[in-house]
C-alpha cells in the first residue's frame, strides 16, 4: 500500500518537472525584477536600467496612493496604494519616461541595456 502511493508521487513528479521544460522559452538570460521604492514623492532610483523581458516592480512606501504611468498612457500599473506593488513587463517598444497620474510632478525613466 505504502508502496503503491509513494510511486504514484515519483510518476507524479516527473510530469510535472516535463511540463516545466516545454514551457520554459529559450533565452540567454534569465529575467530580473528591478525593484523601484516610491518614497517621499520621488522613485527611487529614478533610472531603472533594465533588459526586455525584465519586470519592473514599484513599492509605494508613502501614504499617498501613487501610479507609474507611462508618458502618453502607453503602460500604466494603475493605482498603487501604501505598501502596495505595481508590476510592468519590459518590452522593446515601450515608453521609457514615466509619471505619476496623481502627482504629474513625480517623474522616472527607464533605460533599456
Ligand atoms: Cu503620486
Amino acid at each position: 500500500m505504502g508502496q503503491t502511493l509513494s510511486r504514484r508521487d515519483v510518476i507524479g513528479g516527473a510530469a510535472a518537472s516535463a511540463a516545466v521544460l516545454i514551457t520554459t522559452p529559450l533565452r540567454a538570460a534569465a529575467p530580473v525584477v528591478h525593484d523601484v521604492a516610491i518614497k517621499s514623492f520621488a522613485y527611487e532610483p529614478a533610472v531603472v536600467r533594465v533588459h526586455v523581458g525584465d519586470m519592473i516592480r514599484w513599492t509605494n512606501h508613502d501614504v499617498a496612493p501613487h501610479t507609474a504611468s507611462a508618458d502618453e498612457f502607453g503602460w500604466d500599473t494603475g493605482e498603487i496604494v501604501k505598501g502596495g506593488t505595481g508590476k510592468i513587463t519590459v518590452t522593446e517598444d515601450m515608453k521609457k519616461s514615466y509619471f505619476c497620474a496623481f502627482h504629474p510632478h513625480m517623474r522616472g525613466s527607464i533605460e533599456i541595456l
